[in-house]
């Protein structure tokens, strides 16, 4: 039965036609580059919320999605189709990951023990699909954000009722993690922050949130569910001030709390952008610290203020997420890269659900492309390694391995001259080092 109106997508190569719609240019999922598949490289990923639940609203109007399961009317009935839409989307479009909270799969009831439920009736139809479609999860997560209870956060909300339901909702959403097979499980703490100080006990919100992921990891550790746990970085949105503000903060804070042994990173680009960073730049952050663990691939846009999930299609900001994720070996030990990302309101067609996904995936395998050429060149690494090459001998030497002292450093430097230390520096030429990069872009993926 075809539920999307819509072919297997191709991989058609750049050698086609301009103007062909539906196929990818640079993503071929079995060909090896770099000593892997691309599929295994880029172990891409469909997020359920944005994909089959998103109906396209923006802060100033209604959603204008047009699906095909919308002649489902009863809530239970429309949340059983869509898992048969979802896994022929997944077939079709040729991704081997999905990912999903669990208020994504199905409506809530009156008490937990009803949300329960439905959900368990909704995952039982997942287990059986991946079953026959041999379908992984990347990761789930429990949406502890939308609903009014969290109105003041879950693991950080002042009252004690809220921080238990959460940690009963997240029990739960483990036990659906081990039944599915998910190879990580994410926190975005939608809610985990503040919005003003005068009301606010920053200390013990963070205690808060630091023990309910103790928590997390010491019942994951007891039922067996084997994931890699990851926090998600924002700075902002849904609330002022977030504790997880970006890559940096987060890692400050799994220090402090001793959660760095047993937790990672999500990150992601328009998250990074909102931080006033690039994705290159958490990417690069993480992945020095040892704690890159997956990445949510999406863009912002520059004129817009606010987290707009966009499907990536910037070349030069893939080229950059790829260059780190090539030179770690891979994303993470079981990270991959999940679609957090919609369509433009004005693309409420059900078919640009596939177009996103498309550009999206063309996109990063481009960025892969280039990047393992630049790679293959060392063309950054012999710049890199010339630029830090004053330390490999003398007083650089000496700095390196603790011998020198104040005191022999400034010996070494009180007679030296303006023109001394102009000759100790060189240029930098990044404009030719730009150029470099855009010549690598153009060349590699136009295959000259
Ligand atoms: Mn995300």
């Amino acid at each position: 039965m075809a539920y999307w109106n819509v072919d297997k997508v191709p991989y058609v190569g750049t050698g086609a036609d301009l103007k062909s719609g539906l196929g990818f240019h640079y993503y071929n999922a079995d060909e090896v580059i770099g000593g892997k598949k691309m599929r295994d490289w880029l172990r891409f990923s469909v997020a359920y919320w944005h994909t089959f639940d998103q109906r396209l609203v923006d802060p100033f109007g209604d959603g204008t999605a047009i699906r095909p399961y919308d002649k489902y009317t009863d809530p239970m009935d429309q949340a059983l189709a869509k898992v048969d839409y979802a896994f022929e989307f997944y077939d079709k479009l040729g991704v081997d990951y999905l990912c999903f909270h669990d208020r994504d799969l199905a409506p809530e009831g009156d008490t937990l023990r009803q949300t329960n439920a439905n959900l368990d009736k909704v995952v039982d139809k997942i287990v059986e699909n991946q079953k026959t479609s041999g379908m992984k999860v990347l990761w789930n997560t429990a949406n502890m954000f939308t609903n009014p209870r969290f109105v003041a956060g879950a693991a950080t909300s002042p009252y004690a009722d809220v921080f238990a339901y959460s940690a009963a909702q997240l029990k739960h959403s483990l036990e659906i993690g081990k039944r599915v097979g998910s190879e990580n499980y994410v926190f975005w703490g939608g809610r985990e922050g503040y919005e003003s100080l005068w009301n606010t006990d920053m200390k013990k919100e963070q205690e808060h949130a630091a023990k309910l992921f103790h928590l997390a990891k010491d019942y994951a550790n007891e039922i067996g569910f084997d994931a890699q746990m990851l926090l998600e970085p924002k700075p902002k949105e849904p609330t002022t001030h977030q504790y997880d503000f970006d890559a940096a903060t987060t890692i400050a804070f799994m220090k402090e709390y001793d959660l760095d042994k047993d937790f990672k990173l999500n990150l992601e680009g328009n998250h990074a952008n909102l931080a006033g960073h690039t994705y290159q730049h958490e990417i690069r952050v993480a992945r020095e610290a040892g704690l890159l663990g997956s990445l949510d691939a999406n863009e912002g846009d520059k004129l817009i203020g606010w987290d707009i999930d966009e499907y990536p299609s910037n070349l030069y900001e893939t080229t950059a997420a790829m260059y780190e994720v090539v030179e770690q070996g891979s994303i993470g030990p079981r990270g991959g890269l999940n679609f957090d990302a919609k369509p433009r309101r004005s693309s409420f067609a059900p078919e640009d659900l596939f177009y996103g996904h498309i550009v999206g995936m063309d996109s990063f395998a481009a960025g892969l492309r280039v990047a393992l050429k630049m790679k293959e060149d060392k063309v950054l690494e012999n710049l890199v390694a010339d630029r830090y090459s004053s330390y490999q001998s003398g007083i650089g030497a000496d700095i390196e391995s603790g011998k020198a002292s104040l005191a022999d450093l400034e010996n070494y430097s009180l007679d030296k001259t303006q023109k001394d230390l102009r000759d100790a520096t060189s240029s930098d030429h990044l404009e030719q080092v730009k150029d470099t990069i855009n010549h690598y872009i153009v060349s590699v993926l136009g295959g000259k």
